[in-house]
């Protein structure tokens, strides 16, 4: 019976782990819905329709009349919801916000000039993008904390158009959402949400001038939208389900321990929360704290199925190993609630974001560190990074080849043309190089 309600129990040190652990992360977590062809049906409809598309839709996903002309609704007025907001939970949102702004002010990255042994000047420069989309969910993951997250590095890094969307059903909108996003500097806002708010920002929509880029997170039909309008505008990378693994020694405590664990789980019953114990009475009373805490958790559903259907319990028998298995889960987050995390930090290649000792729970890097938690997740980690002052910036080469530099370059130029037939490609270079040939 009881093991029915347990997390999984894996051992790094029995031949086969690394393959059960790989089948264990390529588990189904619940988020296979086929919705393309909705989703492609609704993009359609709105790059023929535009804003009347739009409010239709609105009306009939959150019960909200909107001006087709405007897309907008008496009933929701962002800056009157923003009112709304008690005094102390602006003063934590203003608190988060600088602190977001001050970590993604220093992540500017340096335009760089150089001229190499051939007399070519090279270099790059970085700029801005114009405008961007930010979708912010409504219901249960609509957090203020993610509208800071995406809006607060668009404003730093440049952008002149941060547009906002979010669904309001039948006009509801959260005041701390509305407040979060005049602090972080939203330009426009309109209230909508789903596959039409996503195709209004890629293609523009009545009173919504298309955006260059859509980032934020958002449902099923939310992501499948962001994948099909990938190319005609950037996005940022399709979050999945929050993500949690801990690496704990004999020194971590197993009641903070396993609040970390079900800080994570408590978000969706597809979340996932692993611990990687490198003691097993630890992780036994890990497991027995998990319990004690679920009974007490007004999220205790939710926490409950996804502890059980996706938690683990790793025992491995050296650092070494824990390191291994921590870069094939590649997790969103990653706790070292161990001696010597700095020690263990070089042997993490592969995570969203690294919490350090026994005093940094994951919780504090959602809220207030600073760092972005947006993150990838589903072993995203393997190739990319969380959003960042670079997700808002693009990257131009530059180089000058002054008449000795053409002299230098020519000859290898016009082999490479010639290979590629490509004879105007190696005119261009030779009407320099043979001044007056
Ligand atoms: N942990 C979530 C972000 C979040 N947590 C927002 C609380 N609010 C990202 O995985
Ligand atoms: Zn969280």
């Amino acid at each position: 019976m009881e093991s029915a309600r347990m997390a999984r129990h894996l051992d790094a040190s029995q031949p086969g782990f690394e393959e059960a652990l790989r089948h264990f992360l390529d588990e189904d977590r619940g988020q296979g819905e086929d919705v393309a062809g909705i989703v492609s049906a609704i993009i359609a409809d709105v790059r023929q329709r535009g804003g009347a598309a739009v409010a239709d839709y609105t009306a009939k996903f959150d019960r909200l009349q909107l001006d087709p002309s405007t897309l907008q609704s008496d009933n929701v007025d962002l800056d009157l919801i923003a009112a709304q907001c008690p005094q102390d939970l602006r003063d934590a949102i203003d608190f988060a916000h600088d602190r977001i702004a001050a970590y993604h002010s220093a992540q500017r990255p340096a335009d760089h000039r150089f001229t190499d042994d051939a007399g070519v000047e090279l270099g790059w420069r970085w700029t801005a993008l114009d405008s961007v989309g930010v979708y912010v969910p409504g219901g249960r993951a609509s957090y203020p904390s993610s509208v800071l997250m995406n809006i607060v590095p668009a404003r730093i890094a440049g952008v002149e158009r941060i547009v906002m969307v979010a669904p309001a059903p039948d006009g509801e909108l959260a005041p701390a959402v509305a407040y979060a996003a005049r602090k972080a500097g939203a330009t426009e806002f309109f209230p909508i949400g789903g596959a039409q708010a996503v195709a209004a920002l890629a293609y523009g929509a009545g009173p919504v001038v298309a955006v260059d880029k859509i980032v934020g997170p958002g449902n099923a039909f939310v992501a499948e939208a962001k994948r099909q309008v990938f190319g005609r505008v950037g996005i940022d990378t399709i979050a999945g389900p929050s993500e949690i693994l801990v690496i704990a020694d004999n020194t971590a405590n197993p009641d903070w321990v396993a609040a970390d664990l079900l800080s994570q789980a408590e978000h969706d019953p597809s979340s996932q929360s692993i611990l990687i114990t490198l003691d097993a009475a630890l992780g036994k009373a890990v497991e027995k704290a998990v319990d004690n805490q679920l009974n007490s958790l007004a999220t205790g559903a939710r926490a409950r199925e996804s502890w059980t259907a996706h938690g683990a319990i790793i025992t491995a028998p050296d650092l070494a190993t824990a390191a291994r298995a921590a870069n094939i889960i590649a997790a969103e987050h990653v706790e070292l609630c161990i001696a010597d995390p700095d020690g263990m930090l070089p042997m993490i290649k592969h995570a969203g974001a690294v919490f350090l000792g026994h005093h940094t729970p994951e919780a504090l890097g959602d809220y207030v560190t600073g760092s972005n938690h947006v993150l990838p997740t589903s072993r995203a980690a393997r190739f990319s990074s969380g959003l960042g002052l670079y997700d808002f910036l693009k990257r131009m080469s530059i180089q000058r080849a002054g008449p000795k530099g053409l002299a230098a370059l020519a000859p290898a130029a016009l082999r490479l043309a010639e290979a590629e037939r490509l004879p105007a490609h190696g005119r261009s270079v030779s009407i320099r190089t043979n001044q007056g040939g």
